[in-house]
């Protein structure tokens, strides 16, 4: 069963053309965005400064799947709503799926409303479905007649509508195409290979009489586009894509294309869908992300990301240098699922009293994520970003090496002063026990000129008063093979973690970690595996846990036993994997925490 479902993922992974099985991703999305003919800084500087700056967009799917809701004929199918049509999901036959367009009748879709909730989350710009894989057109299609003005009762075109509402309020817009798969037109991927009359056809006739010209009806049609986000670019060929490329740049000189197009023809790297990745990232680059499980809407799916989490994702992406797109999903009538709406609108309420955390907002010069939440910079300030406040009064912030001219605890556009201390290393905050404010706190640090990597020991830290995660994307590893895996937890919902895997005799794990306080600390280690493992960790200075685990096919935690630091200072901790089966044996992560 389990290599029939490794066959099924590496097939569909190719079928797509999208870089998720097992591999370090990063790697060949930076060499498709590394191909782009335009420098950085010109970006950043020229067109890409909405997407630079602004850090956080509104991606939304909405299509005649969302009419389908995740149900067909009775029956739910869990997973990414979208991809209901196709032969994995409901299998639904391309006439049965043309029918639907009759019912489609999203009447209370209002533009103005979804502009104005992208606008109140605080988000800078919208980039919505024009055309998913399964080939319906939510615009006017002259090009293709399935689409939502000719083929469906409603008979407006939503993107008219919403484009105008963008543009009104000052919103940046942009368009996400599917060009490469269509499921419903012959001849593209994933969709019928010969007509219905039985004659053959090429990718080449629906690249030429329905992708290029559809594309160039968004480029024209919609006033001026700040993005063409093209998806799945498979195996297309290149010059296919470089003339999709070149059309678009011509009709939208000021357009900004993500690396899905393919080819390199990117102005910016797409991250794996649903991913904040755990280190810095240099570049343009994104991630998207969804506001439930799903992306288009799911009658059943209501597993919606706090105010907390999006503000923690969002900005745990600006931390590592990368731009948040972040999706909600309209129902089949045409609007976003009222908690959804919610909780966007209070982590905008959030944004509004933090902006400079936010746009135009820096990397952390850490390269990672602390355990409380995050750092961000602009010109001479640091913002700390508190999403887990201590419970005594100290917050713990390793390895600055800047002078710290002022620390200050934000609380909208007042502020309180917070004295300090340094040692060790280490910078102590004192902290009023009452958080700041909710869901984040905001503490910022000012100096007299930027601060830069140099100005930090990146070394990560264990403070007395919370846990440190040791990430194995940290580690050192002998003997091993370290990498990211990203899996499936429901059809399409996407799951990513760089492990250690393929153990042998003397493999190791190391990191070196700053400990500020002496003393005993519980141990857990999160792995995955087969019957049980026996785990080995021992410090620089001798302390040393080891103990026989259970293991299970899922990543879980387990408490292994109690590790001793003698020494406050710099320490290296090794891990390795004396008993158990090599092959399956996977480590995510070690988890030391203080004993209350
Ligand atoms: O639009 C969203 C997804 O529909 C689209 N990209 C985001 C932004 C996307 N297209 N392909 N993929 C994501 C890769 C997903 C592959 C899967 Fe499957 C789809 C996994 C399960 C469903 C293909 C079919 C692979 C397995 C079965």
């Amino acid at each position: 069963m389990k290599n029939l479902i490794t066959t099924f993922f590496f097939i569909a992974a190719f079928f797509t053309g999208y870089a998720q099985e097992e591999k370090t991703k990063s790697e060949s999305m930076d060499k498709m965005w590394g191909e782009s003919a335009v420098s950085i800084d010109a970006l950043r500087a020229g067109r890409g400064k909405l997407f630079d700056e602004g850090n956080f967009g509104m991606f939304i799917h909405w299509g005649l799947f969302s009419h389908l809701g995740g149900k067909w004929q009775g029956k739910t199918y869990y997973g990414i709503g979208e991809w209901i049509m196709n032969r994995n999901m409901a299998n639904i036959p391309v006439a049965d799926y043309k029918k639907i367009a009759k019912e489609y009748n999203p009447a209370k879709f209002d533009a103005r409303a979804i502009a104005k909730l992208a606008k109140d989350a605080g988000m800078k710009y919208i980039i919505i479905t024009s055309k998913h894989h399964e080939g319906f057109a939510m615009f006017h299609s002259k090009a293709d007649s399935f689409n939502i003005v000719d083929a469906t009762p409603f008979a407006r075109d939503p993107m008219k509508e919403l484009s105008a509402a963008c543009h009104e309020l000052g919103l940046g817009f942009g368009f996400y195409y599917s060009h490469n798969q269509d499921w419903t037109t012959p001849g593209a991927t994933g969709g019928p290979t010969k007509y219905t009359n039985g004659k053959p056809v090429t990718f080449e006739d629906y690249f030429y009489k329905k992708c290029k010209p559809q594309v160039k009806e968004i480029c024209t049609n919609y006033g001026n586009i700040d993005f063409v986000w093209f998806d799945t670019p498979g195996d297309m060929k290149k010059e296919l894509v470089v003339e999709l490329a070149k059309m678009v740049r011509e009709l939208q000189p000021d357009v900004m294309l993500c690396s899905r197009i393919g080819h390199g023809m990117g102005d910016y790297a797409s991250k794996g869908d649903m991913e904040v990745p755990p280190r810095n990232i240099k570049g343009l680059w994104e991630t998207c992300d969804t506001n439930n499980d799903s992306w288009s809407y799911a009658w059943y799916d209501n597993n919606f990301k706090s105010p907390k989490d999006i503000l923690n994702r969002l900005i745990s992406t600006v931390a590592r240098g990368g731009t948040y797109l972040f999706n909600v999903g309209p129902n089949g009538q045409g609007q976003v699922p009222e908690i959804g709406a919610q909780f966007l609108l209070e982590t905008g309420k959030w944004i509004n009293k933090y902006p400079q955390v936010v746009y135009d907002a820096g990397a952390s010069p850490w390269g990672h994520a602390m355990q409380w939440g995050d750092i961000t910079t602009k010109g001479n300030s640091m913002f700390l970003s508190v999403f887990e406040w201590p419970q005594d009064g100290k917050l713990y912030l390793p390895g600055l090496k800047k002078e710290i001219l002022s620390a200050r605890l934000l609380k909208g556009i007042k502020s309180e002063k917070i004295s300090f201390e340094q040692k060790q290393g280490w910078t102590i905050f004192n902290v009023p026990f009452q958080q700041g404010d909710i869901p984040a706190s905001v503490i910022e640090l000012t100096f007299k000129s930027n601060p830069e990597p140099a100005d930090v020991d990146q070394m990560l830290g264990l403070s007395p008063n919370t846990g440190t995660r040791l990430l194995t994307v940290f580690a050192d590893v002998n003997g091993a093979e370290s990498k990211s895996i990203s899996w499936m937890e429901k059809f399409g919902e996407w799951k990513h973690v760089t492990q250690i895997s393929k153990w042998a005799e003397g493999s190791i794990a190391s990191w070196e970690i700053n400990v500020m306080q002496p003393g005993f600390y519980y141990l857990d280690l999160y792995y995955k595996g087969k019957g049980k493992l026996v785990w080995n960790i021992s410090t620089d200075e001798g302390s040393l846990v080891q103990n026989q685990l259970a293991a299970t096919e899922k990543y879980q935690k387990y408490p292994i036993g109690i590790l001793e630091f003698k020494k406050a200072g710099k320490h290296t901790i090794k891990v390795s994997l004396v008993e158990g089966d090599p092959e399956t044996s996977s480590l995510e992560s070690v988890l030391i925490s203080p004993i209350n």
